[in-house]
């Protein structure tokens, strides 16, 4: 694995990837301890009156009060974590931004994903700056232009250890999503930091 930055060139938004951003040792002592230290949950959402569990594991971490609404949901956050207060401060150095919430996603195998969606809440202001990190298994992160059709999907490979950067308008634009997959592959935890307003 090494570390290389890289432009991701689409119209209507900002995406920048740095390859290995975290080494393989790092990123292996991350994620076995954010298995074990984050409380995990299954959270369900109600489609058309119905209950579903969601298809992967997830928690949410930040500062006092910053609630994250998704789906109904309420999400009041845990507090940071040492951990986590490590990989915020390594990507705040890069980014240039401070962040004080986090979303966890872990997924266990190629049956969790997540649909395609947009991050835009109206807590995250106008154009948020996302910082989105994965640790173990590569998933293919999948971005599709919303009015142009012309405009191919974008495929990006996030690999271990990786850091996208998701920011300008790529949120009014672009839906993102990481697709499941019959596959046999191994889990992954992604982690999302924003900033709540
Ligand atoms: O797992 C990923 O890479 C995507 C996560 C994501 O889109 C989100 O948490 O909003
Ligand atoms: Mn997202």
């Amino acid at each position: 694995m090494f570390n290389e930055t890289l432009d991701i060139k689409i119209p209507d938004g900002k995406v920048t990837f740095h390859q290995g951003f975290f080494n393989l040792e790092e990123s292996h002592r991350l994620m076995q301890s954010l298995i074990k230290t984050i409380e995990w949950t299954q959270d369900e959402v109600v489609v058309y009156g119905k209950r579903h569990k969601i298809p992967r594991l997830n928690a949410w971490y930040g500062d006092d009060g910053k609630v994250m609404k998704y789906s109904g949901l309420t999400l009041e956050p845990k507090q940071w974590t040492k951990e986590l207060i490590e990989i915020k401060s390594r990507i705040e150095k890069v980014t240039g931004t401070n962040f004080n919430s986090c979303l966890l996603n872990y997924y266990r195998d190629g049956k969790d994903g997540m649909g395609w969606h947009q991050d835009n809440e109206k807590e995250l202001g106008k154009n948020p700056i996302i910082a989105s990190v994965t640790f173990g298994e590569a998933r293919p992160f999948q971005l599709k232009h919303i009015s142009n059709k012309k405009l191919k999907k974008v495929d990006i490979p996030l690999s271990n250890g990786s850091l996208l950067i998701m920011a300008g308008e790529t949120q009014h634009h672009w839906k993102h999503q990481i697709p499941k997959t019959t596959k046999q592959i191994g889990e992954r935890i992604n982690l999302t930091f924003r900033t709540i307003i």
